[in-house]
């Protein structure tokens, strides 16, 4: 009998992958194996559902502005402006002191940093102070979003809770900000957020950040997008990944000399040289003589530094210049961290090779 069974869409894709995965890992229990390996599967196809829509609503919100910038143009009618689909802008009123401490806290911001200065303004605006106490929770695990938050003072522990274990994953000490994923894409909260110590954060509305930085980030998805595909660092990532990478990037610009890291600082930031060249160079004593610097290496356009230091929580190995004008794409600790694992065996075996040519470099030393 010639019977027709239809292959469901999808199917061959997915058996292909699961068994790449099963030679790959040689798992000893293919059962187990195949539950961890389909669930996951299940939580990328999600993410990357949530990815598209936020896209897709930036998107939205960049066309509204069209019509409103046309409507406007036409006839600017004051009263309209409120009775409009559009919120007004939220203005929380600060001191001069406040504002002052506001800035500060938020001046190396990478969130913040590739915004147009109006944009940033009306971000300042809209922030409000929350001083927390400690043992406070300011973050639940799968809540919705309500605030993203940028930290004056404090420290607070990052937790995870999975399969009714929680694990401490992260602090923050007295710097850097969070609470942007589940509104930047719509999804629960990611972790647990407890403050340590007493402490002081500035707060930004849901509304407000998706007004304004998830607009932002649609357009530097088209701007950066087709210069990061070329960074051989990133092209193992998956395009929705690279998408989000691209929302944690800020781009940064040097001037001929300026320093960009400092050897021996605690690191904050991973760069991707966009356009002109870095020198890296590192102290060196010798007896009797004063402390002088040693080029060890140039990074120019696709080439990443900074990485070092974030892979081995030390300090700065080394320090970097700008050679000329340059321009980078900075990215802050905890995006590194969780968005660059899939790059991770690339940066450490270039790392080794640091240590190679390093024991190669003494090899002809001694040898002197
Ligand atoms: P959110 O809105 O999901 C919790 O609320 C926040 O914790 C989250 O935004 C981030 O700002 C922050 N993975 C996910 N979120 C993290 C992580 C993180 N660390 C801090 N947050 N990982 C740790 C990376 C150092 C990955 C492992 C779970
Ligand atoms: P970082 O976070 O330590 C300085 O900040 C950066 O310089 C470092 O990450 C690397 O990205 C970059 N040794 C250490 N750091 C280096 C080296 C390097 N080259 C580039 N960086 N060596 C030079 C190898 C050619 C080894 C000799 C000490």
């Amino acid at each position: 009998m010639n019977t027709h069974i239809p292959i469901p869409e999808g199917l061959k894709e997915i058996l292909q992958g699961f068994t790449t995965e099963v030679l790959r890992n040689q798992p000893r229990d293919i059962c187990d194996f195949a539950l961890q390996y389909f669930a996951e599967q299940k939580n990328l196809r999600k993410e990357k559902g949530q990815l598209l829509k936020s896209t897709q609503e930036a998107m939205q919100i960049d066309s509204e502005d069209e019509e409103e910038f046309v409507v406007s143009a036409e006839k600017y009618d004051p009263d309209n402006e409120t009775e409009g689909n559009r919120e007004p802008l939220v203005i929380h009123p600060k001191t001069d002191e406040q504002r002052e401490r506001l800035q500060e806290a938020c001046k190396d911001n990478i969130l913040f940093r590739s915004l147009q200065p109006e944009d940033f303004s009306m971000v300042l605006d809209a922030m409000f102070e929350r001083l927390v106490g400690a043992g406070e929770q300011i973050i639940e695990q799968h809540e919705d979003g309500d605030n993203f938050y940028v930290i004056e003072s404090g420290i607070y522990d990052v937790k995870v809770t999975d399969n009714g274990v929680t694990r401490l994953i992260a602090t923050y000490d007295n710097h850097g900000s969070f609470g942007e994923l589940a509104l930047m894409y719509n999804t629960p909260r990611a972790t647990t957020i407890t403050a340590r110590t007493l402490g002081a954060l500035w707060s930004l509305d849901r509304a407000t950040f998706r007004r304004i930085i998830v607009k932002n980030n649609a357009k530097k998805r088209s701007a950066y997008d087709e210069f990061i595909q070329t960074v051989p660092l990133l092209s193992s990532l998956e395009t929705y990944e690279r998408m989000k990478v691209v929302d944690v990037l800020s781009m940064q610009q040097f001037t001929d000399g300026e320093q960009i890291i400092a050897e021996g600082e605690t690191a904050h930031s991973f760069y991707i040289v966009e356009s002109g060249e870095v020198r890296i160079s590192v102290k060196r004593s010798e007896p009797d003589c004063e402390v002088e610097e040693v080029e060890l290496a140039t990074c120019t356009r696709g080439q990443y530094f900074g990485e070092l230091a974030l892979v081995t929580n030390k300090p700065r190995a080394a320090s970097a210049y700008a050679v000329g004008d340059v321009k980078c794409l900075v990215m802050g600790v905890s995006a590194f961290e969780r968005l660059l694992g899939p790059c991770m065996e690339i940066m450490k075996r270039n790392i080794s090779n640091y240590q190679a040519q390093m024991a190669s470099c003494r090899e002809v030393v001694d040898q002197l």
